[in-house]
């Protein structure tokens, strides 16, 4: 990224400068005290491992509405009324932000950028005008899209879903957005293509024909891809995972679930997973439990970060600021081959009561400081202390002979039973729950 960040017409984070990194020593609020960019760990740069990226849709567009009160964040950069003025005092606000934070990412969906027209003609120029600016804004700053996406949930039409809705209009409406949102995407130079299944699921079983609808997201799915492929878009596409909310039944319901239907309806080549923190709780997962089915079937792409609330189970997603939970999860990113393609979107918005524009640095600062300490922590973890030594301890009766012959398929059921008879009964081994929880805090 270029040390001068760009600040367009008007500045809207007056009195904010570009954020220093000034270690654990620091007390300044608007600096990092462990995110260090380019400081080496596990063998490359901070700002390689994590590749962060701000959410256009929570970071620029929330209004702290919520179903019991109308909206508290009046930003600035909304004021106008003209929807193309409003779209470019956004992208002004964006970009400014992006760069004051240092993050080399960010990611949209389609109608982020700009207000939807009243029909696809004139949504269609609204897009093209934004991302000619959007092309300006990345050539100046070096700020990248990681990913893009189209917004298939807000709009009344999809009400009964996009790709599995049961009227065709519907499907071929979501059609032309997709097109679309990919063909943004590309022209923006996007790393990554993503779909959350918005409302790709069911409220009742009793109006829903279930096979029918998945497999019309998988025909979907299929012609997105080919339709990307043929404009030459090289990057990965992700699905990302949710159980419920906004409908009761979403089909992508966790990792274990969407690497199911990718297997079944050949689309593992195309398509990674983009992991999100609240949908794993959500889906009474653990965040690190969701990473790790992702990345054992060779398929973790991507991360949207977040936390919900532990009390009343929403989707609420918060900030990311729990070092425990974050350590697990770098644990598991470390042990693995890492990202596949994508990095770390912060899917996560201001409470409503946080009305102030130095809230929006509070809040990421914050969230990549977690995250650093964490990956720091894990690092240690996995290099200075017995973790690794003592996970693989556990399992060292595989490293025998028998052991052997058993993971390679070269041992029968009898033979297998005959060792019971000559080893007899097994001596009970401690699992060691509390000392693998008292090394993460004795380190962090
Ligand atoms: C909603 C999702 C959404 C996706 C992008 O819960 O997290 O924000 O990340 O469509
Ligand atoms: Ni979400
Ligand atoms: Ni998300």
């Amino acid at each position: 990224m270029k040390a001068t960040y760009l600040v367009g017409e008007k500045e809207y984070f007056k009195n904010i400068g570009k954020i220093p990194f000034e270690g654990r020593e620091s007390d300044n609020p608007l600096a990092f005290r462990w995110y260090d960019e380019d400081s080496i760990v596990a063998g490359k740069p901070l700002k390689e491992h994590f590749r962060f990226a701000v959410a256009y849709w929570h970071t620029l567009g929330s209004t702290g509405a919520d179903p019991f009160g109308r909206a508290t964040l009046q930003y600035p950069w909304m004021a106008a009324t003209d929807p193309l003025q409003q779209a470019k005092d956004k992208m002004d606000a964006a970009f400014e932000f992006i760069t004051k934070l240092g993050v080399p990412f960010y990611c949209f969906h389609d109608y982020d950028l700009i207000e939807e027209g009243e029909d696809l003609i004139t949504s269609a120029r609204r897009m093209e005008m934004i991302s000619d600016y959007a092309l300006e804004k990345q050539a100046a700053s070096g700020v990248q899209l990681l990913w893009g996406t189209a917004n298939l949930f807000s709009h009344p039409r999809y009400m009964n879903g996009a790709a599995t809705n049961p009227d065709l209009k519907v499907v071929a409406w979501a059609a032309a957005q997709v097109r679309q949102a990919l063909d943004t995407t590309i022209k923006l130079g996007g790393k990554n293509y993503v779909f959350w299944g918005g409302r790709e699921g069911y409220m009742s079983l009793l109006n829903t024909q279930m096979k029918k609808e998945i497999d019309h997201l998988a025909r979907f799915l299929h012609m997105a891809k080919d339709y990307a492929r043929a404009q030459g878009f090289t990057g990965n596409f992700f699905i990302e995972p949710k159980p419920m909310e906004p409908t009761k039944h979403q089909y992508d319901f966790d990792a274990a679930t969407v690497i199911g239907f990718l297997r079944e309806y050949d689309l593992m080549e195309d398509f990674k997973l983009n992991v999100e923190v609240n949908h794993a709780t959500l889906a009474q997962h653990t965040f690190q439990h969701e990473l790790q089915v992702a990345a054992d079937a060779n398929l973790l792409g991507s991360m949207d970060a977040n936390r919900g609330d532990y009390q009343n189970g929403w989707d609420t997603d918060q900030f990311p600021n729990n070092l425990y939970e974050l350590t697990e999860a770098m644990l598991v990113l470390l042990q693995t081959r890492g990202f596949q393609g994508g990095g770390i979107n912060f899917d996560a918005k201001l409470r409503r009561n946080s009305i102030d524009l130095d809230d929006l640095f509070h809040a990421h600062i914050g969230g990549m400081d977690a995250f650093a300490r964490a990956l720091i922590t894990a690092d240690r973890l996995l290099h200075e202390s017995p973790y690794r030594e003592k996970l693989a301890a556990r399992y060292r009766s595989f490293d025998s002979a028998e052991g052997r012959a058993f993971e390679s398929g070269q041992m029968s059921l009898e033979a297998l039973a005959q060792l019971a008879h000559t080893w007899g009964e097994p001596v009970p081994e401690s699992g060691k729950q509390e000392w693998f929880e008292n090394l993460i805090n004795r380190y962090l």
